[in-house]
């Protein structure tokens, strides 16, 4: 069912996630503030008829005030990207290691720790045999178990074309490139199902390979396999 939740970004599940809704709550405000505050100055000038402009012909003032505001505004908008673009890197510890790799058109997942060798092909479930109250094109088969709270490094390959890996409600995405290996570093903050989807225009079923990630706690997760 679409609700209200849809209009904006979802509830996210960690905090790089939390990190890029509060950046992308703050550049929006910044830019209603400048979009109002424009129009009311010009909509008070042409309807008034009073225009400013006689008054500032050789300001100084308005010069250094028209370079230093915008500089301002930028400024503070560049330096809280770059710190989570840095932040959306990772630390170089982590706990737990999986690999995924993309094909066409599946997600396979593979995990060689604590002695088990977990090997998982993810393919959506297809329209008749959607459970009731099933996300249509979202729901999987097998979906990747992952332990919350949590450090855990996802190893992202492809073994065909370029796919993406893209979970929205953890502000992440990673392309998976055939004969290379990219990371990203996820920590769930909460139990819960995250959906994504590829990212990169991959053939025609590229819109038919959802990603679903559960996240249980550890007594769980080391029963699940
Ligand atoms: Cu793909």
């Amino acid at each position: 069912m679409t609700t209200f939740n849809g209009i904006l970004l979802q509830d996210m599940y960690n905090l790089i996630g939390i990190e890029c809704t509060l950046f992308n709550d703050y550049s929006m405000a910044l830019l209603l503030l400048i979009l109002v505050g424009f129009l009311l100055i010009m909509g008070g000038m042409v309807l008034t008829g009073k225009y400013l402009v006689n008054k500032y012909m050789f300001s100084d003032m308005l010069e250094f005030v028209w370079t230093v505001v915008p500089a301002f505004f930028l400024f503070s908008l560049g330096i809280p990207s770059l710190y989570l673009m840095y932040y959306m890197e990772g630390g170089n510890s982590c706990d737990l290691t999986v690999k995924v790799i993309g094909h066409q058109w599946y997600w396979s997942y593979e995990m060689h720790e604590f002695g088990g060798e977990v090997s998982i092909d993810s393919y959506m479930v297809q329209l008749n045999d959607l459970p009731v109250g099933g996300y249509r094109t979202l729901e999987v088969d097998n979906s990747l178990i992952l332990p919350m709270l949590t450090s855990i490094r996802m190893l992202v390959t492809s073994s065909d074309v370029l796919h993406s890996w893209a979970l929205p409600s953890m502000g992440m995405k990673v392309d998976a490139c055939p004969g290379r290996l990219n990371f990203m570093n996820l920590m769930s903050m909460r139990p819960g199902v995250v959906y994504g989807q590829c990212s990169e225009i991959c053939g025609v079923n590229h819109s038919f390979m959802p990603i679903n990630v559960e996240f249980i706690n550890w007594s769980n997760f080391l029963v699940s396999y």
